[in-house]
């Protein structure tokens, strides 16, 4: 079995910028692509005086290989990006949904994955052999079908796709600095677990990792990133930290948007509520964007903590029926247009 140590003992590396963290790596290969649909994205929606929102969501993986069979990932089935993105539509946001590949999607969730396969909901007509949506589903589905058309009609909703936390981030870097236009109808909500940790191209291995006996005498590129030897059963991986880009973000890319990180806790003690709190405070402080949601993995559906520079405001659901995101997304949105408000005011004081 491998396994994944994590040492303080190595030397601590000056840990890079971004900007040469950029420099390292090349863009995804659809970045160009990406970028063109959300820039007419954009234009379409700033030329309309409509707020637009970047939702991140899902998972980020690392990988350990250049042509990638392991990687690491980073846990999120993209529930709570997928599901505030509904509650943005409603509320009349157009929509940037930057989102693992293959991680759940605002509308299709319902009916997507293992638990709500879309198959468990038809049924075959047992006269003409025609296969339809069961009686009891379709109020709700027409309800969801109908608000999937209409997002898509509108044109009120991008889905674009990440796998790597490197294609994460420069996809990030290339839509916010499109978002500029926006100004302060611009919104980020980052709910996608970002990795704080990645291989350097430089200790990169091209090939899968051997985990038994390699043949011929040289094996010495896999043996620069694996420690305790090829052909043991040990594998002890080196990850660099990953430049903190929320500050660039904040500083450089979108000087006038709101900004909006979840916290999630990174190690067992964490799960001290008291800790997430103190957690989310640091992440303020050292990013001073807008707005931490501190949640817990295991009670993550059920409450959150908004902190900001002027309070902390626990926001709890008191039934499993109600969505919390049903509750996070309209005071998000109170903040946002509070924001935007004070803009407004500034600029005519000017
Ligand atoms: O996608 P999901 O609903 O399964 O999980 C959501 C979450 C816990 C990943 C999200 O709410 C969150 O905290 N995102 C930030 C993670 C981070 O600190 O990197």
């Amino acid at each position: 079995m491998a396994t994944l140590e994590v040492s303080d003992t190595l030397p601590h590396l000056e840990e890079i910028s971004a900007a040469q963290y950029f420099d390292a790596h090349s863009p995804p290969p659809h970045l160009a692509e990406h970028s063109a649909a959300a820039e007419s994205f954009i234009k379409h929606h700033v030329n309309l005086s409509r707020r637009v929102v970047l939702i991140s969501s899902g998972g980020t993986t690392v990988p350990l290989e250049n042509q990638t069979v392991r990687f690491i990932d980073n846990f999120s089935a993209g529930t709570r990006g997928a599901t505030s993105a509904e509650y943005f539509l409603d509320k009349g946001y157009a929509v940037i949904f930057l989102h693992r590949q293959f991680s759940l999607l605002p509308y299709s969730r319902h009916y997507s994955h293992n638990v709500n396969c879309f198959l468990d909901f038809m049924v075959e007509e047992e006269k003409t052999g025609k296969v339809k949506i069961e009686d009891q589903y379709q109020r709700e589905m027409r309800d969801v079908l109908r608000k999937y058309r209409y997002a898509k009609d509108k044109k009120l909703l991008l889905l674009l796709p990440f796998t790597t936390v490197t294609s994460y981030l420069f996809m990030l870097r290339e839509i916010a600095i499109k978002m500029q236009p926006l100004g302060s109808a611009g919104l980020f909500y980052l709910a996608a677990a970002v990795s704080d940790f990645f291989v350097p191209p430089s200790r990169m291995v091209e090939h899968k990792i051997q985990s038994g006996d390699l043949p011929g005498p040289s094996h010495g590129e896999a043996e620069r990133l694996v420690k305790g030897g090829v052909g043991g059963k040990k594998l002890v991986i080196d990850l660099d930290p990953v430049p903190k880009f929320l500050k660039k973000l904040v500083e450089q890319w979108a000087p006038d948007s709101m900004i909006v990180s979840f916290k999630h806790p990174e190690s067992q003690l964490e799960t001290d509520p008291s800790l997430l709190l103190a957690k989310a405070r640091q992440a303020l402080d050292r990013y001073c964007h807008h707005l931490v949601i501190g949640n817990l993995l295991t009670t993550r559906k059920h409450e959150v903590v908004f902190v900001s520079k002027q309070d902390d405001t626990w926001i709890r659901t008191n039934t499993d029926d109600t969505e919390i995101e049903s509750l996070i997304v309209p005071e998000v949105i109170e903040r946002h247009g509070a924001m935007i408000a004070k803009t407004v005011e500034r600029l005519r004081g000017n």
